[in-house]
């Protein structure tokens, strides 16, 4: 697929998800590094930097796009000659989409384990990861009966009903407010995540904080499962993650909203839920308490204290 049509099809979310959004931003890359007409390896550099910056301002919050983006292109400013950096950006390309296929893979594994026969799970949004550790612990024979919300205000809910009926796995449809009421009923919740931070903080969309906080009330476990490219390096620099703010016409219909004066429709598409309020972080290297957050960061993403000390001067 063509570079801008993919940036459109993440923009317009039509490619969604983190780790989809991930997966789809490399291979455009692979895809525009095959094809890029350049005469030397200096202009392949500077055309194959356009393209990562095109593809890095589709969607601000999921992390898992500037990191996968780092990944392919990290062996550019190596290479010494443009073939040579043609062949590496599609190896690092191919050798992303297989690891992050498999990464998904082993959190339906491990995760899965976190999930007890009888247990009545509530997920929100629609998350690969934590889908798939839902649809896992139903293969094994575990019976379980999910609550899924409808995610407003894009009704990425729609989309889960559909995963869990082709399963065949007993499912209520809620609307979003109706979390609190529902609570006491959940065991387990299981959701995704865009971002962690460094303190462990998980960025998800927008409703994932409260019902965390509602979880946490009604002494419920908070299972988040996330690849370790959802991982935001940056954040050990202090750079916060920046909340995608969409269009309030998602919202309310314009023709309502151009009729009222005093009123503004504010739209953040995620939200923060503190680290207090998660149990455990299920990544495709184990699970974490999201205290370890800064390992994964220095283990498995291969940022160490020099490279950030570097970022700093
Ligand atoms: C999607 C969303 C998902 C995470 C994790 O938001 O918040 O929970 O991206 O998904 P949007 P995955 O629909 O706005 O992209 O596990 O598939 O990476």
């Amino acid at each position: 697929m063509l570079l801008n049509e993919t940036a459109e099809r993440i923009r317009t979310m039509e490619i969604r998800g983190a780790g989809r959004i991930a997966r789809a931003a490399v291979e455009a890359l692979a895809g525009y590094a095959d094809t890029l007409d350049a005469t030397d390896l200096a202009a392949f550099r500077s055309g194959m930097q356009e393209a990562a910056e095109t593809l890095l301002a589709t969607r601000p919050t999921a992390v898992s796009l500037p990191n996968a983006v780092h990944a392919v292109m990290a062996p550019l400013s190596a290479a010494d000659s443009l073939p040579e950096a043609r062949d590496a950006v599609r190896r690092r390309a191919d050798a992303f989409v297989t690891s992050s296929l498999h990464a998904v893979e082993r959190i339906a594994d491990i995760g899965a384990r976190h999930i007890s026969d009888g247990d009545t799970v509530l997920t929100h949004c629609n998350s690969e990861a934590a889908l798939a550790c839902i649809l896992e612990a139903h293969r094994q024979g575990k019976d379980l009966t999910v609550y899924a919300t409808e995610v407003r205000p894009r009704n990425q809910g729609h989309l889960t009903i559909r995963a869990l009926d082709d399963a065949g796995i007993r499912t209520s449809f809620i609307i979003d407010s109706a979390v609190r009421s529902i609570m006491n009923r959940i065991t387990l919740v299981v959701v995704g995540a865009d971002a962690i931070t460094v303190n462990g903080a998980v960025v998800n969309k927008i409703g994932t904080a409260q019902i965390a906080l509602a979880a946490h009330e009604a002494r419920t476990n908070v299972v988040v499962a996330a690849e370790t490219y959802k991982f935001a390096p940056r954040t050990v620099l202090g750079e916060l993650i920046e909340i995608e703010e969409r269009s309030p016409a998602e919202v309310l219909p314009e023709e309502i909203a151009r009729t009222l004066k005093h009123v503004t429709v504010r739209n953040p598409a995620f939200d923060v839920t503190p680290a207090e309020y998660v149990d455990l972080i299920v990544t495709e290297k184990g699970a974490i308490p999201p205290e370890l957050a800064y390992t994964i960061i220095r283990e498995y993403l291969g940022w160490n204290i020099e490279d950030f000390q570097r970022q700093l001067v």
